[in-house]
């Protein structure tokens, strides 16, 4: 044959620019709000036309935002599952319609594969893999008294939101790291939902419970900013008096780096909204697209040369 047949593209659409729904989680993190300005601005830049809904954090809000695109006769559906389940009866009413769907940034756990046509987002697992990694090598000395001492490092991990992929590809990444070294032992892991305040109500509490944390793991650098305030109300240091590793790499992150508050920042690349517009042109125009695309993300190490560093724009 000669390939997918192009979509016949209405006069309309000729004139207008495809119609695209864009189902946003909310605005719980500076990632977020980057993350949707980057699509924003992406869909400006091509002549799309954008129908956005904020879920503000709910599920069943993306439900009936999905349910309007699919009633407004949208060409294609972006979105963006804050979790993973839940999903599989609006995107049959999706498939019925003939609107394809772009998953991103999070994923969905479907039997049925067909219910969307790709995925385009960041490495969760890898990301969780690489905090793990940082935590072995930067207790390196630990590890070796460990036989004496068995003084174990201990962990604490602010989680970020339940049931999200995101959340739960950190979490076994780090855990599949040092799952083979008993002298690490994880002695707390509570969600903070991803938001800065409950970072700070969650430190105030493992605060309260232990006097001697060595790492905390946190899956994002909002919640990781409510804990270093809670650390520093105590007369903490943090990135001395307890290693911090962090997820997302917006500047207030990048900053702490430099001041020696964190460790290591991981980037999560919010800025994905050029690759979804391009990936969602194609779909309209009946092309089917790659159904696993990971973005470009970096690594900032306390050992780094900072002043290298771009300014993140989050
Ligand atoms: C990660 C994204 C997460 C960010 C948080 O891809 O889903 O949600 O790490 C955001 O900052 O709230
Ligand atoms: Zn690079």
């Amino acid at each position: 044959g000669c390939g997918a047949q192009k979509k016949k593209v209405s006069q309309f659409e000729e004139d207008h620019g495809i119609i695209v729904g864009f189902s946003q989680i909310g605005a719980e993190s500076a990632w977020r709000t980057c993350n949707t300005r980057s699509v924003q601005d992406a869909a400006a830049e091509k002549g799309v036309q954008l129908v956005y809904a904020n879920a503000e954090q709910k599920q069943e809000n993306q439900i009936k935002a999905l349910r309007s695109f699919i009633a407004y006769q949208v060409d294609v559906i972006v979105f963006i599952p804050i979790v993973t389940d839940g999903w599989d009866n609006v995107l049959q009413e999706a498939r019925d319609a003939g609107i394809p769907v772009l998953v991103t940034d999070r994923k969905i756990a479907v039997e049925d594969q067909s219910l969307y046509a790709g995925f385009i987002g960041t490495d969760s697992l890898k990301e969780g893999r690489t905090a793990g990694q940082f935590v072995l090598e930067k207790f390196a000395a630990k590890r070796e008294s460990f036989g004496q001492t068995k003084e174990p490092i201990t962990i604490v991990e602010l989680f970020g939101t339940e049931g999200s992929s995101v959340a739960n590809g950190r979490a076994e990444g780090f855990r599949e790291v040092l799952k083979s070294y008993p002298e690490f032992q994880i002695i707390y892991s509570k969600s903070g939902d991803f938001l800065r305040s409950k970072g700070y109500e969650l430190a105030v509490e493992f605060l309260e419970m232990y006097d001697d944390i060595d790492v905390i793991f946190s899956h994002n650098d909002g919640m990781t900013l409510g804990a270093i305030e809670a650390m520093e109300e105590r007369g903490l240091r943090p990135g001395k008096d307890i290693v911090i590793i962090t997820i997302d790499a917006q500047q207030e992150a990048i900053d702490a780096l430099r001041e020696g508050k964190v460790n290591c920042v991981i980037e999560c690349n919010p800025k994905t909204g050029p690759e979804i517009i391009k990936l969602a042109q194609r779909l309209a125009a009946g092309e089917t697209i790659p159904r696993l695309q990971y973005v470009h993300e970096e690594v900032f190490y306390e050992t780094d040369n900072l002043s290298l560093i771009e300014p993140r724009g989050y």
